[in-house]
């Protein structure tokens, strides 16, 4: 399997709670290197572009508030089957169905508040990425 990107976001309830290391760390563990990492509060341009494929979703405008409800750190993800292996790590959308051991699992609070996001299919994780990052600001090792 080659090496892959995936993009990731540690969502505001998880920032909010002091758990940017304790998830850093699950990816860390599981062998997938953080190559790009930046704080921000995302603006409502970027929470509806990024969330775009959602928004005819009746839990959209939900969504868009939640995600600008305090900062997120984004970051890219690198590493051996990067996509899969991230979604694995995060666990179910919803943390009620969420496998314990997971990120959803152990630390969401509820389908909203659900600690972090992970691109699922190699396009998105490109559009992700150039949604956030430049290439300069990428550090593959
Ligand atoms: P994400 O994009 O955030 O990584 O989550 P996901 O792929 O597991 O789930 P997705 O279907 O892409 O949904 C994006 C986010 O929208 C919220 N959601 N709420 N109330 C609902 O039925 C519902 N469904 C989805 C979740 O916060 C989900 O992470
Ligand atoms: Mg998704």
């Amino acid at each position: 399997m080659a090496i892959e990107r995936t993009f990731s976001i540690v969502k505001p309830d998880a920032v909010a709670r002091n758990l940017v290391g304790a998830i850093y760390s699950r990816f860390e563990t599981a062998g997938l290197k953080i190559v790009a990492s930046k704080m921000l509060l995302l603006s409502s341009e970027q929470a509806e572009g990024f969330y775009g494929e959602h928004k005819e979703r009746p839990f959209f405008p939900h969504l868009v508030k939640f995600m600008m409800s305090g900062p997120v750190m984004v970051q890219v993800l690198e590493g051996e089957n990067a996509i899969a292996k991230n979604r694995e790590i995060m666990g179910a959308t919803n943390p009620a169905d969420a496998a314990a051991g997971t990120i959803r699992h152990d630390f969401a609070q509820s389908i909203d508040a659900n600690s972090a996001h992970g691109s699922d299919a190699p396009a998105s994780a490109a559009r992700e990425i150039a949604f956030f990052f430049n290439e300069n600001e990428i550090f593959s090792r």
